[in-house]
């Protein structure tokens, strides 16, 4: 597939940015200087084919909107009034603020990022260097996945699990809180290979997503409720006597306490949990321990409530139970992060920290921004769209709109947050810098090269702060090095697994495959304390956690709050946007024109009785504030469950608003994470 390229023409090899499973590879064509084409590259995994989104991608980096230099804001904060400075004049300014508030106390400067970039050079490289010896303000990047992490670490001890490159074999593929036709399109293939081949699909979801369109069967539960389910299924298998007993025997730790403890979870009484039959569970749980190898491939959605935790460390006993790591198809995983053993420590330098500085959680910045003390002075954003993509929105905008907030937005774009910027700084794309890439979804360590100079005076993350570090007097020796010395020293790790995988490797051929066995976990060796996959769990008793799988309801549902539940009686959830990549992409004319306005999904059950029609403007609201949508009726929802698809820009809406003016700040069981999913709501007519 890499024929030569024509004479004038050279084709260079990145890896997407971002952050979705699939990191695929990319080859980028350029004539003269400009980059004529984006295509998948000829990594197994990627095989070629892209997303829609970023087979587009040029018109992502040529788009009229990026910001092209750096701006002061002339305006109002939120008015998104600026002008045109010089890099020196923005770089002076921002060390000025960062020096006099760092004289008083440093960690009055938080450095907000999340995953616009995924590629380690530029998401947790200088910048965590910079912040480190400045002593700011440490975050938790809690947004998306620490409450599954968390969970998943204490049955099999890290981010580790089934790769999904071997799931055409599997007979049964439980696809458990994901959406692969939107998030993870090449496992989707992989699946789609496996149902020709004769494997049955189950998805279990509340919500009737594209990828549940094409399942055989759909379990539509109450959102918050993957924890009883998966306890139920354990209490029909080991209840009829249907597990692994030799596996169980030797490569697990605790099945007496864990039939103990699932011992109350009957069927009925989880189907009342979930909202579906005793007979769906009874059903799924025989057909599961039936069939060998099956594949639960869990993702995010079903970890974005108060239980999240416990529920990924709870499905993911399934596979042990039943004997499934012997098979290379089966198992489970939700990220396969944890294999890479990357040198995190060389790129972020945690031992530069000065002082104790304290930590303040993404998952509630509205709060951090508007009540910790000391307070925040200063902010700076990259990587990063919190005004969009943060819960409970009121908090988080009355923060951002502080006139004593010295705030400083990098990004390619004048997105929701960068309007409340003091100083915007124009930011690179992926086809502009070096990056190094490991993934959640595969086992591939891919080089990201420039394909093209920077569009305007655009600089990359580490770039700005290595400008930003000899502005600030910090004269340590890290902040001398490249990007590509950055990318040479994520890769100096013991990790077996990296074996053979070298930069300049990277750079000839794009990726390269971590050296892994088939089915990792076929005579046991995890990661675990014990080195057994952990039902009972010492660790998690130490840390004050229940030592066995549980369920945690919702914080916000009709048993464990009835009273709001009265007022508030829909389950809310507002899962990714096909055509978005979180708030990314939602401001380009081609994503927009295919996602259409902002909807809500209702079941024709919950509209009637609030007399609302299909394609009626909504108003969806509760205690933390209220947004406005199209009702659809297109067959997505369950009853007692809305979906708004996400994450819109606030002022490209027609309200100014979006889907987390409802949701909260309230965090999970476990890993601080947000819970985005776990939000009740009530509609009405706008
Ligand atoms: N096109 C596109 N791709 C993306 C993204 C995007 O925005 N757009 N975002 C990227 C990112 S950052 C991430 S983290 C992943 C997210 O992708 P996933 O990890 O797949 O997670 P979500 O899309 O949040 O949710 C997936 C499914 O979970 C369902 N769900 C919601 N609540 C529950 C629940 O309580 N239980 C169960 N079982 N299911 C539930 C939702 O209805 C949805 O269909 O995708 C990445 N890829
Ligand atoms: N209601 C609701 N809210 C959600 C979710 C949901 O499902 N529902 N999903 C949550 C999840 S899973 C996640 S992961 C978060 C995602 O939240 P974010 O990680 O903030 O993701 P994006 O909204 O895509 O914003 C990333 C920003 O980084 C910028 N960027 C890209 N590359 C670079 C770069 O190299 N340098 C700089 N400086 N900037 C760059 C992009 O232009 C973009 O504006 O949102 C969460 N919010
Ligand atoms: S967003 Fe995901 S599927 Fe699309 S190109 Fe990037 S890694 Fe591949
Ligand atoms: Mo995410």
């Amino acid at each position: 597939m890499n024929a030569p390229a024509p004479a004038g023409r050279t084709v260079a090899r990145l890896a997407c940015p971002h952050d979705c499973p699939d990191t695929c590879a990319l080859e980028v064509t350029v004539e003269n200087g400009v980059a004529v084409e984006v295509k998948g590259g000829d990594m197994p995994f990627t095989h070629g084919v892209l997303c829609t989104k970023v087979a587009k991608y040029l018109e992502r980096t040529y788009s009229p909107e990026r910001v092209l230099h750096p701006l002061k804001r002339v305006g109002r904060k939120g008015e998104g009034r600026f002008e045109r400075i010089s890099w020196d004049e923005a770089l002076d300014t921002i060390a000025a603020k960062f020096k006099a508030i760092a004289a008083e106390d440093p960690q009055q400067i938080l450095p907000t990022s999340y995953a616009g970039t995924m590629g380690l050079v530029n998401y947790a490289g200088m910048d965590r260097r910079f912040f480190n010896r400045l002593g700011a303000t440490q975050l938790e990047r809690t947004l998306c996945s620490s409450a599954g992490k968390a969970g998943v670490k204490i049955t099999l001890g890290n981010s580790v699990g089934t790769n999904v490159e071997h799931a055409v074999e599997a007979k049964l593929i439980l696809i458990w809180g994901s959406n692969p036709i939107v998030s993870n399109l090449h496992f989707w293939t992989r699946c789609q290979e496996a149902k020709r081949r004769g494997a049955k699909l189950v998805i279990i979801d509340p919500r009737r997503n594209e990828t549940a369109e094409k399942c055989h069967q759909h379990v539509a539960l109450l959102p918050g409720t993957d924890g009883a389910l998966a306890l139920a299924l354990m209490h029909v298998i080991i209840g009829e006597g249907l597990h692994d007993r030799e596996y169980v025997a030797r490569h697990t730790v605790g099945f007496e306490q864990l039939a103990g403890r699932v011992k109350e979870w009957t069927p009925e009484r989880a189907a009342a949990v979930c909202g579906i039959t005793a007979g769906e569970i009874v059903a799924l749980a025989r057909e599961y321990a039936a069939t060998r190898p099956a594949l639960i491939r869990l993702n995010y959605g079903m970890q974005r409530c108060h239980g999240g935790g416990a529920a990924a460390r709870a499905i993911t006993c399934l596979p042990a139970l039943v004997g499934d790591w012997r098979y290379a198809a089966g198992g489970a995983v939700l990220s396969t992060a944890g294999f890479y053993g990357l040198n995190h420590q060389a790129l972020e330098r945690p031992d530069l920290v000065r002082g104790n500085p304290r930590t303040l959680n993404q998952s509630a910045l509205g709060d951090a921004l508007t009540a910790a003390r000391p307070p925040v002075k200063a902010i700076y954003v990259y990587n990063n769209n919190p005004v969009a993509v943060c819960p409970d929105s009121r908090k988080v905008v009355a923060g951002f709109s502080r006139d004593d907030l010295f705030c400083v937005v990098h990004d390619l774009f004048l997105t929701d947050t960068a309007d409340y910027a003091d100083i915007v700084l124009p930011a690179t794309s992926q086809l502009e810098h070096h990056d190094i890439h490991q993934s959640y979804g595969h086992i591939y360590v891919l080089g990201s090269q420039p394909a093209i100079a920077p569009v305007g005076e655009s600089k990359p993350n580490a770039e700005v702060f290595r400008l930003l570090a000899k502005r600030m007097g910090f004269t340590d020796a890290c902040f001398d090095d490249a990007d590509e010395d950055l990318c040479r020293q994520a890769l100096e790790s013991p990790n077996p697994a990296l074996k053979g995988i070298t930069w300049d490797g990277l750079k000839a051929n794009g990726w390269q495959r971590l050296t892994l066995a088939d089915a990792p976990f076929a005579n046991g060796g995890f990661p675990t304390p014990s080195g057994k996959c952990e039902f009972y769990s010492e660790s998690a008793a130490r840390q004050g956690l229940d030592p066995l799988p549980a369920y945690v309801p919702p914080y916000e549902g009709p048993t464990s709050n009835p009273e709001l539940a009265k007022r508030y009686p829909l389950a809310f959830i507002s899962p990714p946007n096909r055509h978005f990549l979180n708030s990314s992409f939602a401001n380009l004319e081609f994503a927009r024109r295919e996602a259409g306005a902002p909807s809500l999904e209702m079941h024709p059950d919950d509209a009637r009785p609030r007399g609302i029609a299909d394609g009626r403007r909504v108003r969806i609201f509760n205690d933390r504030g209220e947004f406005t949508a199209i009702a659809r009726f297109n067959g997505r929802a369950r009853p007692g469950v809305v979906n708004a698809p996400s994450v819109w820009w606030r002022k490209l809406s027609p309200d100014g608003r979006n889907a987390n003016e409802v949701t909260s700040q309230a965090l999970a069981d476990m890993g601080g994470a947000a819970t985005f999913y776990d939000c009740l709501v009530e509609v009405a007519a706008a």
